[in-house]
């Protein structure tokens, strides 16, 4: 089930909000009556219910906005209870006050906004003698290991239990709570108001992440990187997994620079069956891989690991097909035809020297195409070009090269940072170049948008990124991706973003 969180500074606009919750399909709406500017009015808030209620009343410690004394609160919360709600929310620490009566079922919570203890299964022994039905833990998890540890809650808990780690490296644990008995799920309504960070909406757990339908059988793919909250990885891959009726989810790990080692301990216990690799992973994945492809060795980044029957990583490399693809017949190839390559003899410069340039700088150069590198820091621009065997240019230098094709491999410009170019305008002097920009989120990014205003050929990201996801989806499935269906929902992913 998934629960609408819900709270309004007045009781009209918190009816509204929750008439509003039940007719987009929640299954239940946590009030969350702290946030009433008045006092709580439960006889009119009561009177008709869209959805069953969770009643919650937080605390300003706990991250609410309860401002009247305590004993009014519990009184209030008494009270709840006496009016028949489903589920009422009692703090660990007041639940020992408050009786069980009637059906309504008792959530004993513990909320701690500051980290997750090393003792916190103590915590939860303790909720377990307050006469539970349900155990919530909320806690907030600056690591990855501290989120796996909260999400393992649910997983040797004696009562069900909401696992919830808040924070951007948390928000696994709200998707994959279900696969280990958690009852319900929380979700934002209204994208204006921010309940805690990490928290997904409600319509992004019900299509993105398919929520509904994840069970104890239900198998784990992630897509991991950082920043990792722009991806529209999940979206297309759920929607494909969806369409073809396959118990699998994908989600997203927050996994910083230099954390792969401590991610793959951390999520062993999980038994992710494959994931998705983005920047900064794709190079330092390497040696962290048992098998790889020969795309994978010939060009030093990986953007695909496979988790084989035996527990091994086989990494494979879907980016560099799909770029060299995305750009022959962005440049008029038909597609799938062995004549030669337009990237022939071409001038190409390759903004970036991190793992998706390595692909492209690779491809590019097997297809005869002249290649020039240049990158923020110089170090790793000389490196790649020595690699590859072609020239480079400092940063400075990148607007005066005379290029017949420009390509970003640069994260400049991608969501939220949409007003960001690699390249200043003075870079197109001349007519008719191809700029192929890998940004996929926006979609018309601020370079692409300089590129068509010289009369440039634009390439997006966005063809590129279906490519990718749909050999990855080969290779996660064994079946064809539905390429239809994860276009369709990329481009409403897009929608709001897209200006044409
Ligand atoms: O290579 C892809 C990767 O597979 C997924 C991704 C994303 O989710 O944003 C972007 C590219 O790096």
């Amino acid at each position: 089930m998934i629960c609408v969180t819900i709270g309004r500074g007045r009781h009209s606009s918190l009816i509204e909000e929750w008439q509003a919750a039940a007719k987009a399909g929640a299954d239940l709406a946590e009030l969350r009556v702290d946030c009433l500017r008045r006092d709580p009015d439960l006889k009119r808030i009561l009177a008709e219910r869209p959805t069953p209620i969770v009643f919650t009343a937080r605390r300003g410690p706990d991250g609410g906005l309860w401002r009247g004394n305590e004993e009014k609160r519990l009184q209030l919360l008494r009270e709840a209870i006496a009016l028949g709600v489903e589920y009422v929310d009692l703090e660990h620490d007041v639940a020992g006050k408050i009786r069980r009566f009637g059906k309504t079922k008792r959530i004993v919570s513990y909320h701690n906004l500051k980290n997750t203890p090393a003792d916190i299964q103590d915590v939860v022994e303790e909720c377990e003698k307050l006469d539970p039905d349900i155990i919530k833990i909320a806690t907030n998890a600056p690591t990855l290991a501290d989120a796996s540890r909260v999400l393992r809650l649910g997983e040797t808990g004696k009562f069900p239990t909401i696992p919830i780690a808040m924070g951007e490296s948390g928000v696994f644990t709200r998707i994959f709570g279900a696969k280990f008995g958690s009852p319900f799920t929380y979700a934002g309504f209204n994208p204006e108001r921010v309940f805690a960070v990490g928290m997904p909406q409600f319509g992004e757990l019900k299509n993105d992440y398919n929520y509904r339908r994840i069970d104890d059988r239900t198998e784990i793919y992630g897509v991991i990187g950082d920043p990792i909250g722009h991806s529209l990885s999940p979206a297309i891959h759920n929607a494909a997994f969806r369409e073809l009726g396959l118990n699998k989810v994908l989600v997203p790990f927050q996994v910083p620079q230099g954390g792969l080692e401590s991610f793959l301990t951390d999520t062993t216990w999980l038994g992710l069956k494959g994931f998705s690799v983005t920047i900064p992973h794709k190079e330092a994945i390497i040696p962290l891989l048992q098998q790889k492809e020969n795309a994978v060795e010939r060009t030093g980044a990986c953007n695909t690991v496979v988790v084989d029957a035996e527990g091994r990583r086989c990494g494979f490399n879907t980016d560099y097909r799909a770029a060299m693809d995305s750009l022959e017949v962005g440049m008029g190839s038909v597609e799938g035809s062995d004549g030669p390559s337009p990237l022939v003899d071409k001038q190409v410069l390759v903004l970036g020297a991190g793992g998706v340039a390595r692909s492209i700088a690779r491809g590019l150069s097997r297809r005869g195409a002249h290649v020039t590198i240049c990158n923020r820091h110089d170090e790793r621009s000389t490196a790649l070009a020595e690699e590859v065997g072609c020239r480079m240019v400092t940063w400075s230098q990148r607007a005066t090269v005379i290029a017949d094709v420009i390509v970003n491999c640069t994260p400049v410009g991608m969501h939220p940072n949409v007003d960001d170019t690699p390249l200043p305008p003075s870079a197109f002097q001349r007519t008719g170049i191809i700029v192929f920009d890998t940004v996929y989120h926006p979609e018309h990014t601020m370079l692409l948008k300089l590129a068509r205003e010289r009369q440039a050929v634009a390439i997006s990201g966005v063809d590129m990124f279906l490519r990718q996801a749909a050999l990855q989806f080969k290779l996660y499935t064994g079946q064809d991706a539905p390429l239809d269906v994860m276009r369709a929902t990329l481009k409403r992913k897009l929608g709001p973003l897209r200006e044409d």
